[in-house]
């Protein structure tokens, strides 16, 4: 009895006869080499670019932070205290602490999800006209009253300033002086310069208004 036909033809694993219809273990080996490769490259680059990413997105934060200040300043009269708590209001007599952002109408995170901090010259807090706020602003620019906010060493005298704390989630010196990690009325009036170098003890992210071009501003 022929029973051949009774069951499927089975091809040999392995035989490469003729067309050839899968990988040999060789290809097989170097294909898994190289999607290792590929798995290990990306694990290391997608890190870099979320930190990238972050970065960008802060110093974008910040600069648009600035501009609203600049806004608030050119119609109102006067830049707004800053904020003693997160909840972004302003406190009377504070000067450095956290961004006020309720009061300037903007949101205050930066991209690590941080509240952004504020100093200001206290000088130019309590004017009530754009008038006066002109004048006061004259008179710290000819030292007619005594600047209250500096940056890079005295070399800038600010009208304001805005940072972020930046990856490590802590305020740096020199913009922190009492190590309790964020800016506040406890610290001095002296902090870093706008675009300075990410160092392995510093890496908040700073803008500044100058004195001379917020008053530029107003003519
Ligand atoms: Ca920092
Ligand atoms: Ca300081
Ligand atoms: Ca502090």
């Amino acid at each position: 009895m022929n029973v051949s036909g009774l069951y499927p033809q089975v091809r040999p694993v392995g035989k490469t006869t003729g067309s050839r219809g899968g990988f040999t273990l060789i290809e097989l080996a170097f294909v898994l080499v190289i999607v290792g490769l590929l798995l290990g490259m990306g694990a290391e680059l997608l890190p870099m670019l979320v930190k990238q990413n972050k970065l960008k997105e802060t110093r974008a934060t910040v600069k648009e932070a600035k501009t609203a200040i600049i806004g608030y300043a050119l119609a109102t009269g006067r830049l707004p205290y800053a904020g003693s708590a997160t909840g972004g209001s302003e406190n009377s007599g504070t000067y450095r602490g956290y961004l006020p952002f309720a009061t300037l109408g903007i949101s205050g995170n930066d991209a690590y999800l941080q509240t952004l901090f504020y100093a200001v010259d206290p000088y130019l807090t309590v004017t009530t006209s754009t008038d006066e706020f002109k004048t006061h602003l004259g008179e710290l620019i000819t030292g007619a009253h005594p600047g209250g906010l500096f940056c890079d060493g005295g070399n800038i005298h600010a009208a304001v300033v805005v940072l972020s704390s930046g990856k490590n989630f802590c305020v740096d010196a020199p913009n922190d002086d009492n190590h309790n990690d964020r800016l506040d009325n406890a610290d001095n009036y002296q902090l870093e310069k706008p675009g300075a170098p990410e160092t392995a003890s510093y890496d908040d992210i700073l803008e500044a208004v100058s004195l001379t071009y917020l008053f530029g501003r107003f003519e």
